[in-house]
């Protein structure tokens, strides 16, 4: 079976010292780095915001960041301003192997924000991974990277709707915890029937 490995945002912003710095986001790089050679094909994802996104509490007056506001499509957890295209923050960490086949960005559209590879948060706003995927003949999918809670997860459980077979390398990501939701996701993606690794 065509395996792929797809690295979700191991970006400057995600790691130590970032905007959005989730912890120990920089120890997922080496062993990330060390598995690309087990996969067919390997895909990363960067969130690619324009400055003003919707998900950044600054522009929302009033709001700060990690307080939820309702969007057309649902609840939307705000950001401090993070990975804005062409800032030193969007880059992936300078350590990562950027060698893969693909670079799919997400989170462009300045009024949605795009936690999973496949769909944005409106759950129907398609980024094209869906295709480029299967146009490849691949059926089995490992995710690794940040934030294991939000965009490992969503993009995790998405591909499970889809039809993949999807491992989740837990020693490779590294998760925010914002009110439980490291917990949350984790019972989620097992419920769906994510293979998780290396708990
Ligand atoms: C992410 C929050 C906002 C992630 C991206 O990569 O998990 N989280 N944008
Ligand atoms: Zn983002």
């Amino acid at each position: 079976m065509t395996q792929a490995l797809i690295v979700i945002d191991v970006q400057n912003d995600f790691c130590p010292g970032g905007a959005l710095a989730v912890p120990g986001g920089d120890e997922v790089v080496a062993p990330i780095n060390a598995m690309m050679g087990n996969f067919d094909t390997v895909i990363l994802t960067q969130d690619w915001h324009p400055a003003g996104h919707s998900s950044f509490a600054s522009s929302h007056s009033g709001m700060s960041p990690f307080e939820s506001v309702g969007m057309s499509y649902g609840p939307q957890v705000l950001w401090p301003d993070h990975c804005v295209q062409g800032s030193a923050g969007a880059e992936f960490h300078p350590e990562l192997d950027v060698s893969g086949d693909l670079i799919i960005r997400k989170g462009f559209r300045p009024l949605i924000d795009s936690y999973s590879g496949f769909f944005e948060n409106d759950q129907k706003t398609p980024t094209g991974l869906d295709g480029y995927l299967r146009s490849r003949g691949v059926a089995e999918l490992t995710f690794v990277g940040l934030a294991t809670d939000f965009c490992v997860a969503f993009s995790a459980l998405d591909a499970v709707k889809l039809g993949f077979k999807v491992h989740v390398d837990l020693t490779a990501c590294r998760g925010i915890d914002l009110e439980g939701s490291l917990a949350k996701s984790l019972a989620e993606m097992r419920a769906a029937g994510v293979q998780l690794q290396q708990v």
